[in-house]
C-alpha cells in the first residue's frame, strides 16, 4: 500500500494528502517525529538524502518532493487534475510555479516567523517576517485577478495547481494572515476547503495546530 511519511502541520505533506484524496486512494500516512530525528536515522536518508518530509514508498519506488509526487500519483491514476495537452500543461506549471515560489516562499517566511518559532523557541526574524508580507501583498492581487477570470487557476476545472496554492495558504490565520480583502480568493479557498479531500485530511489548519499546542501543553 502506498506509504505517506509526513506531519499533520506541513503545507508540502498536506499537498500529496489532499491529492491522494481527491484521486481516491487508499493509503497509510506515516506520522514521522522530526524533532525526535526520525527525518535524520539511516533508513529515512536512504529514502530522503536531505531527511525532508513528505516522501512516499508506492510499494518500494520512492520518491520525494511535494509537487514530483503529486504529478506522479495524477499520472498513475489517469487523472485530468494535470493536463496532458503541450500549452496547457505550460499554463498548469506556470499556476503551480508561481504558487511555489512567490506565494510559498512568503508564506513559510511569516508561518516560520509567526506559527513555529514561539513553538521551538527560535527567534523571529523581523526582516524575513516583514519580507513575507511584502511579497504576499505583491502576488495575492495576480491571484485574485487570475480568479476573477476562471472558477479555478487553470479554468473551470479544479486542477493541481489549485491543490497546491490550497496548501501553501493553508495556515493563513494561523499565521496572521488577513485574506478577507481578497474575495475571489476567499470563495475559491471556501470552495476548496468544503470538499472531501480536504475535509478527509483536517477541518482547517488552525484545528490541527491548536490540538498540536495543547498536547504540547500536557507533556
Ligand atoms: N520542496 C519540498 C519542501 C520540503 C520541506 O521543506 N519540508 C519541510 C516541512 S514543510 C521539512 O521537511 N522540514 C524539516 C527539516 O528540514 O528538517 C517539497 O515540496 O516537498
Amino acid at each position: 500500500m502506498l506509504k505517506i511519511y509526513g506531519i499533520d502541520l506541513s503545507s508540502p505533506v498536506n499537498k500529496v494528502r489532499f491529492v491522494a484524496n481527491a484521486l481516491g486512494l487508499s493509503y497509510e500516512f506515516v506520522r514521522v517525529n522530526i524533532m525526535a530525528g526520525e527525518t535524520q536515522t539511516e533508513s529515512y536518508l536512504k529514502m530522503h538524502p536531505a531527511g525532508k518530509i513528505p516522501v512516499i514508498d508506492d510499494d518500494g519506488f520512492i520518491l520525494f518532493e511535494s509537487t514530483a509526487i503529486a504529478k506522479y500519483l495524477i499520472a498513475k491514476n489517469n487523472s485530468d487534475l494535470y493536463p496532458s495537452e503541450l500549452k496547457a500543461i505550460a499554463l498548469e506549471d506556470q499556476w503551480i510555479d508561481f504558487g511555489s515560489f512567490h506565494i510559498g516562499t512568503a508564506m513559510t517566511r511569516v508561518t516560520f516567523n509567526r506559527v513555529l518559532a514561539p513553538i521551538i523557541n527560535a527567534p523571529v526574524d523581523t526582516q524575513s517576517l516583514k519580507d513575507g508580507l511584502a511579497f504576499l501583498d505583491r502576488f495575492l492581487p495576480i491571484v485574485e485577478t487570475q480568479l476573477s477570470k476562471n472558477k479555478f487557476l487553470t479554468g473551470e476545472k479544479m486542477s493541481l495547481a489549485d491543490i497546491n496554492l490550497l496548501s501553501i495558504l493553508d495556515p493563513a490565520e494561523a499565521g496572521d494572515v488577513n485574506l478577507s480583502g481578497y474575495q475571489n480568493l476567499t470563495k475559491w479557498r471556501e470552495n476548496l476547503m468544503s470538499q472531501e479531500f480536504y475535509t478527509k485530511c483536517h477541518k482547517s489548519f488552525t484545528d490541527v495546530l491548536q490540538a498540536m499546542k495543547a498536547s504540547l501543553q500536557k507533556t
